[in-house]
């Protein structure tokens, strides 16, 4: 299905997979509408989709953890275009890497407010602009983490469990309508996630890649758009995508690191 003309949909378009496919649409010749916090950077996402080809590139404020929020940006999306081709529920993240006896009520709820009541409100949003014919299309970025629990990640390791229950309810809902539903799951993937899941704490974010080959933004945006434009009749529901160094979640292959002399 070719995606020049699309109208593609895309939160969390700020940084890290959401920037990168930004991009990767807009290289297709599709319109991109991308949502964040932050806005100066969503701005300069939608200048690259721009030169990279996009039929045209727009940006506004979304914090998904906010129904106040999202009911504006999806006004705000209906003034530019009648139709959303392929929303792309993106944003999302960890805060913390804590057990559960020292986690932090504040962590918790950011997490499940983003990647969970976020991707579902978002949704809900924008269901009544996905056609129904053409492909349409709602891809769901989870992650490994979802289909394997770790120390220090019970609620991020929830949330995205959560993500593959909910993408599961949503084709059931939307069967004969058309509208493909997929989930994306990415493993190890080098972007700003660590950075904001150690609240800025770069040297300690740069420890989680240390020695091995991360997969890397564009790596999660070429497939989103292979997904994407499959045949309207071909549902891609679930992509597991892993570092070659990462056999399993607790498995990973580091190089050793030459120490200073
Ligand atoms: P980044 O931190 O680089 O990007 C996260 C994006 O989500 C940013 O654009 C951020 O924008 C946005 N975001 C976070 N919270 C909100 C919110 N409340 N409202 C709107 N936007 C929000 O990380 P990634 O690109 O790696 O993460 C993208 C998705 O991929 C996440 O759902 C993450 O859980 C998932 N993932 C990541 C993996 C990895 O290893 N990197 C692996 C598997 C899944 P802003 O701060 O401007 O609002
Ligand atoms: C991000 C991948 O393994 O760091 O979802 O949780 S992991």
């Amino acid at each position: 299905m070719k995606l020049s003309g699309k109208w593609i949909l895309i939160t969390g378009a700020s940084s890290g997979f959401g920037a990168a496919a930004a991009k990767a649409f807009g290289a297709e010749g599709a319109h991109v509408v991308l949502g964040a916090r932050r806005v100066d950077r969503l701005k300069a996402v939608a200048a690259e989709a721009r030169t990279a080809g996009a039929a045209s590139a727009h940006v506004h404020a979304l914090d998904v953890a906010s129904t106040a929020s999202v009911t504006t940006f999806v006004e705000w999306t209906k003034g530019l275009t009648p139709r959303v081709d392929i929303l792309i529920n993106n944003a999302g993240g960890a805060h913390g890497l804590d057990t559960v006896a020292t986690s932090r009520d504040e962590d918790w709820e950011a997490m499940v407010q983003s990647n969970f009541l976020g991707l579902l409100r978002v949704t809900r949003a924008v269901l009544p602009l996905l056609p129904h014919h053409d492909g349409a299309s709602i891809i769901n970025i989870g992650s490994i983490a979802g289909h394997v629990a770790y120390e220090g990640g019970a609620a991020y390791c929830g949330v995205k469990a959560a993500e593959r229950s909910v993408t599961g309810a949503l084709r059931l809902e939307l069967n004969g309508t058309g509208i493909r539903v997929g989930s994306l799951d990415p493993g190890l993937a080098e972007t700003e996630f660590s950075v904001v899941r150690f609240k800025g704490d770069t040297t300690r974010a740069a420890k989680v890649y240390e020695g091995t080959q991360p997969l890397v933004a564009t790596d999660i945006a070429e497939t989103l758009v292979w997904m994407a434009s499959r045949p309207p009749h071909v549902c891609i529901d679930e992509v597991v995508i892993k570092p070659t160094d990462q056999a399993a979640i607790h498995k990973l292959y580091r190089r050793p690191v030459a120490k200073p002399a």
